[in-house]
């Protein structure tokens, strides 16, 4: 796997140094640990199963073993914590390229239409996740010690491989395309796509980022649950601002800028 994974690498920092498991409990810890005791830009970790995945805000990432891309990247980013928040974006979009990168090889391609970006972490293909994003951020007073990236790609699953909960939530390139794709290759090419998106963000900022993801939203124009201040509210999502917030018209017509959190669809509650 991990001689597979770096013959398929593009990049001249990210995954060149690279750790692979049969078993972790998460990637994201690993390299946390491993970012917290020196570890350098670009370290990264992958593992075939996790046993205690992560997602955002305390929730699980489930992934049967063997079958999924599960990896975390250190990144030490030269750029102000404000933009660091944006390297989930960069991440998401990664995640975007490398799923778009198949279906756009694939003979029968069903096109690109039904793959969005779900603001702020997650790619979606119709209304099921395909692949989330999770950064967690240590910094000091201003400065950034490390971001680490970690991504959870639905690759080889089908839906009898994902508990009842998520079942009909969950989409893999597998049921989208209705072939197996080699893991290792998937990792590299994650892996490519993320320097390169990360490269230009650090050299040429986050317009064109936010442009890409923006022009891809999962949520423009639909009536969203969303967490404010003052609690649950419901309202239309707009288009992403500037800084990558989310923007939403509440009920009294005031536009809100979300700058985190969770969004959920309400005509599919
Ligand atoms: C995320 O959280 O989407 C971030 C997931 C990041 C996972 C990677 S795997 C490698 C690295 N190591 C870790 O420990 N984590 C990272 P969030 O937005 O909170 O979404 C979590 C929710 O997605 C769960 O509550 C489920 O509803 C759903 N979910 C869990 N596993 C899923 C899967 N395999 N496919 C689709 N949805 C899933």
């Amino acid at each position: 796997m991990k001689a597979d994974i770096l013959r398929a690498l593009e990049t001249s920092v990210l995954g060149q140094s690279l750790n692979v498991f049969d078993e972790a409990v998460s990637t994201n810890e690993l390299a946390r640990q491993r970012a917290r005791a020196g570890g350098g830009e670009g370290e990264t970790f992958l593992a075939l199963k996790q046993t205690g995945g992560r997602g955002r805000l305390g929730r699980s990432w489930e992934s049967p073993a063997g079958k999924n891309l599960l990896l975390s990247v250190i990144l030490k980013p030269s750029c102000s914590l404000a933009d660091a928040s944006l390297l989930t974006l960069v991440a998401g979009a990664a995640a975007f390229d490398l799923l778009s990168s198949y279906l756009a090889e694939s003979p029968a391609s069903p096109g690109f239409k039904d793959l969005t970006i779900k603001w702020p972490n997650d790619v979606y293909w119709k209304d099921r996740k395909v692949a989330g994003i999770l950064s967690e951020m240590e910094s000091e007073g201003d400065s950034i010690r490390y971001v680490v990236c970690g991504v959870g790609a639905n690759v080889n699953a089908v839906e009898a491989d994902f508990s009842p909960e998520i079942r009909d939530k969950a989409a893999s390139l597998k049921t989208i395309l209705g072939r197996e794709t080699p893991l290792a290759e998937a990792a590299a090419r994650f892996l490519n796509f993320l320097e390169k998106r990360y490269q230009t963000f650090l050299k040429r900022g986050s317009s064109d980022l936010i442009r890409f993801c923006d022009e891809r939203s999962y949520l423009k124009g639909r009536k969203i649950l969303f967490e404010a201040p003052e609690g649950k509210l419901t309202g239309t999502a707009l288009s992403l601002s500037p800084q990558g917030h989310l923007l939403v018209r509440n009920r009294d017509g005031s536009v809100i800028p979300l700058s985190s959190g969770e969004v959920t669809i309400k005509d599919i509650l």
